[in-house]
């Protein structure tokens, strides 16, 4: 980054800064992940200086000659690893792509069908504080109680079903942002035929774990899949959205010309890169080892007494109740940071705190997977949390500073990919 630290000294140490922090952390945020080298190189590159409204073959802009195949490059690697008919890979980011949804299938006031935020749903699913919940009437589902062992943290689609005959949606979502277990396609997609919806799948989480066959595939079943490509995934910071032949022309013009102008080029030459990385064998593995980390990382927290939603996860997260351990999500998440173990804090199911201090916090395995880090570490991993969090409680600030310097060590037997720094 020569001309970098040459043009804005402040802006280039801030960035080795914080690929230092991340080298240095284990980041269990969900959502996170490490890009490769060749996704970070197509990002930084002179496609940017484009613009290129419209789709390959039909701009807006003469120029096109490179865009065109670098976006059609994408769309067939796209439509080839998810299995769909369509694939539109010009949404800014996940939010733009659901809003294109409702652009391409609602009208101002039609009722929409998704997971209540606090449940483990999104934003952009008919939540009240988000445009999609005050320009649309959102209907909102969520999990059973804890107290239901055999339901409890699950969806019951018995009950969705109800809802959804009761309220007529003409859109629903399935999927969310603190989802541990497997999102029943087939159940959703009997659902939304029987009430005339579109099913939407935002597979933003498990992207990754669909691409690499670690979790159940919505092709053939949702109308429409959404995605952010950089969470398990592991490309830039991007969306996709893919459908069927049917919805395909109104998946497109809701995106351009409906919401977004240019498209950004070089996160979709990013976008091309990182599907070509996950159509390959050592994906497929990386993906069965995300799940396989998260398992045991469950299985070992919860042997230390933590109480996980629906009692552990089918996929990448976990989201933990602390409120057995009497320390608020909030306080647990500082404690961690402080330890060199970056994770949030998450409302968890019924929670009677507040979003801003829930009780829980939500924890993921795809960034420590992708240093490499084996299930046989989740038993230190789950010491460690299981430690900050006592220590959180009564202050111990040398117990937390021990913790960081073992996470420091780890880190450093595992550097990660995509960094110039150990
Ligand atoms: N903010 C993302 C996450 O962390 O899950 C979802 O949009």
């Amino acid at each position: 980054m020569s001309h970098l630290a040459h043009v804005d000294p402040e802006i280039a140490a801030l960035v080795v800064a914080e690929e230092q922090l991340q080298a240095d952390t284990l980041r269990l945020i969900p959502s996170e992940n490490y890009v490769s080298h060749a996704v970070l190189e197509a990002t930084g590159t002179v496609l940017q200086n484009k613009y290129s409204e419209g789709y390959p073959g039909k701009r807006y802009y003469e120029g096109q000659q490179n865009i065109d195949l670098v976006e059609s490059l994408a769309i067939e690697r796209a439509k080839t690893l998810f299995a769909m008919d369509h694939a539109n890979v010009q949404p800014y980011s996940g939010s733009p792509a659901n809003l294109a949804v409702y652009l391409a299938f609602l009208k101002p006031g039609d009722t929409v069908m998704g997971m209540a935020l606090p449940m483990g749903g999104h934003l952009t699913h008919g939540w009240g504080v988000s445009a999609t919940g005050s320009w649309f009437r959102g209907v909102q589902y969520g999990v059973e109680r804890a107290a239901n062992s055999e339901k409890g943290g699950r969806v019951d689609l018995d009950k969705v079903r109800e809802l959804a005959l009761a309220e007529r949606p003409k859109v629903i979502f399935c999927g969310g942002t603190a989802v541990p277990r497997t999102v029943d396609f087939p159940g959703f997609a009997d659902i939304a035929r029987e009430v005339g919806a579109v099913l939407v799948a935002d597979v933003a989480h498990i992207a990754g774990l669909i691409a690499g066959g670690a979790h159940p595939s919505p092709a053939g079943h949702a109308d429409v899949v959404s995605t952010t490509t950089h969470k398990t995934l592991r490309g830039p910071r991007g969306a996709m959205l893919l459908s069927t032949e049917e919805h395909a022309k109104a998946i497109d013009r809701a995106v351009f010309p409906g919401l977004q102008g240019g498209p950004h080029n070089h996160t979709t030459a990013a976008i091309a890169v990182a599907l070509k990385e996950a159509s390959g064998a050592d994906f497929r593995a990386y993906a069965h080892q995300v799940v396989a980390n998260a398992q045991a990382l469950g299985e070992e927290l919860a042997a230390r007494g933590f109480e996980l939603v629906s009692g552990g996860t089918d996929n990448h997260l976990l989201l933990v109740d602390l409120s057995g351990k009497d320390v608020p999500g909030k306080v647990a998440a500082k404690a961690l940071d402080r330890a060199g173990i970056v994770v949030n804090y998450n409302t968890v199911p019924y929670d009677t705190r507040k979003p801003f201090d829930p009780s829980g916090i939500r924890i993921g395995t795809p960034a420590l997977t992708s240093r490499g880090i084996p299930a046989s570490e989740m038993a230190t991993v789950a010491t460690w949390i299981d430690l900050v969090v006592g220590a959180a409680k009564t202050g111990d600030e040398e117990t937390v500073a021990k913790v960081r310097a073992e996470v420091k060590a780890l880190m450093d037997a595992h550097p990660a990919p995509g960094l110039a720094v150990r």
